[in-house]
């Protein structure tokens, strides 16, 4: 199974895939997790990342597709992934397209949390991660609306989005997507 967790930032798509990838044996990409790890480590992804991370902007498309293709190529994809927090812009869909063509795979589902901006807000700042503060956060929701947001018209067109209501308890929006996925 290929799953796509979409969503504005903070809509909890990291929480629920760790969650979900526990409960359905699959691995786990998050490319948030993957680009903080090579900030951390300054690896030379992680230091062409870092202004974009810290500033809330898209890392660029060809840097993402790099770190995804090197990600998906290991073992532990072979049975199926959930992908957290990609694709972001229509290059990005059009770059996972072909690599799954590439590996004999399609998308299974994309399931699409969807919260208000407030909720996202209080959320977020309540977390206090580097970029969450509150400029940075509004720059990221105008980030997603702008970029990202109109690939959920791109999913849906194929056949494959559905949306779930992510406000309420962690475990109830699990319950939520699992129902989805059946
Ligand atoms: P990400 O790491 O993907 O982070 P996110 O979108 O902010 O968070 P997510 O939706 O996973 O929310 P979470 O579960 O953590 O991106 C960070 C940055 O990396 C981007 O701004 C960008 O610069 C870069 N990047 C990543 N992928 C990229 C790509 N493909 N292309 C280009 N750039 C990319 O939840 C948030 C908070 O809410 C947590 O504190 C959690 O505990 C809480 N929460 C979750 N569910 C809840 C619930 N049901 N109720 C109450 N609180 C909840």
């Amino acid at each position: 199974m290929i799953l796509v967790l979409f969503g504005a930032p903070g809509v909890g798509k990291g929480t629920q895939a760790a969650i979900l990838a526990e409960k359905l044996g699959i691995a786990h990409l998050s490319t948030g997790d993957a680009f903080r790890a090579a900030i951390k480590n300054q690896t030379s992804v992680g230091l062409l990342a870092k202004e974009y991370v810290d500033s809330g902007k898209l890392v660029p498309d060809d840097v993402v597709a790099r770190i995804v293709e090197e990600a998906m190529g290991g073992e532990q994809f072979a049975a199926g992934c959930i992908l957290d927090g990609f694709p972001r812009t229509r290059a990005q869909a059009d770059a996972l397209d072909g690599l799954l063509t590439a590996k004999g795979l399609t998308i299974s589902h994309v399931v699409n949390l969807d919260v208000d901006d407030d909720t996202i807000i209080a959320r977020l700042l309540q977390r206090g991660r580097a970029d969450d503060q509150e400029e940075i956060i509004r720059n990221r929701l105008g980030v997603y609306n702008a970029e990202t947001a109109p690939l959920l018209e791109y999913y849906s067109e194929k056949g494959l989005l559905t949306s779930v209501n992510g406000v309420g308890e962690v475990d109830e929006v699990t319950q939520r997507v699992l129902t989805a996925l059946a």
